[in-house]
């Protein structure tokens, strides 16, 4: 029996069971743990749905950007484009189930041996206010889907305060757990830097403000593809940019070994 945990799949179906055939999944045995973005650009993101939903009881994500973009247009048909890879899934006959699947995936998943989320861990707060904002935005999402996706969109606010209300406060985490690169030095959230580095002064890669000691088990994220495959300390980033011709990434939990297909 082994857990794994994969980088951004985003719709690449084919090379989703290249890996599965390389780690030799055993849906008897062994769990997958996804860190979100299943859907969008690679052309196969009905098929990576269908694949992960059918497999639930071993399959976990997590909630991406890309993901919850699609529950938005889902959500709000207006708001529908010519996106091809969505226009399908919302043509497919298990569309309900698997929209209904895809909008109760969290935001984090809090493993004995592992903390993931699929854009980080917002350094400025403690792990347990973490866990709480974690599991309150994803309950508002759960039982109100139409008001909170209908004001997801927005760069503001940039940074946590007590008094703003509750529709900026849900923004504010959805926005960390599923946007965040770099930060100011107030904790602000910056959406124009998506290189691995940048020359912005003030700006700094999110865990580079991770408090020692603020975890005591290895971090897995997705969604940087320009930082690759990123592991230093308990900190992994596993977005290997498959989408964009790099690899798809796995990584086992209990040895911490590395699998890629490209
Ligand atoms: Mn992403």
């Amino acid at each position: 029996m082994a857990d794994y945990v994969i980088g951004d799949v985003q719709g690449c179906y084919d090379a989703l069971m290249a890996l599965r055939k390389k780690i030799n999944f055993n849906i008897d045995r062994d769990r997958l743990y996804f860190l979100g973005d299943l859907v969008n650009r690679g052309g196969q993101s009905l098929a990576v749905l269908r694949w992960v939903y059918a497999r639930q009881a071993n399959c976990q994500s997590v909630l991406g950007n890309h993901d919850l973009s699609l529950l938005y247009r889902y959500h709000l048909p207006k708001k529908r484009s010519k996106n091809a890879e969505f226009k399908a899934i919302f043509e497919a006959p298990d569309h309900t189930l698997l929209m209904n699947w895809l909008l109760h995936c969290p935001l984090i998943i809090d493993l004995p041996n592992a903390l993931l989320s699929h854009a980080g861990l917002y350094p400025f707060w403690d792990f347990d206010t973490f866990k709480q904002r974690a599991a309150w935005a994803a309950q508002k999402l759960h039982r109100k889907p139409i008001k909170y996706l209908r004001n997801m969109y927005g760069d503001y606010p940039e940074a946590w305060q007590d008094d703003l209300n509750k529709v900026e406060q849900w923004r504010f985490i959805i926005n960390s757990l599923t946007r965040m690169r770099f930060l100011d030095t107030a904790g602000g959230l910056n959406f124009t830097e998506k290189m691995a580095t940048t020359k912005k002064p003030g700006l700094k890669p999110w865990f580079e403000y991770l408090p020692e000691n603020h975890i005591n088990k290895p971090l897995y994220f997705g969604h940087w593809s320009t930082l690759g495959l990123y592991q230093k300390g308990l900190v992994n980033g596993l977005d290997s940019g498959c989408v964009w011709g790099g690899a798809l990434t796995a990584v086992r939990l209990d040895d911490q070994q590395v699998i890629q297909v490209s």
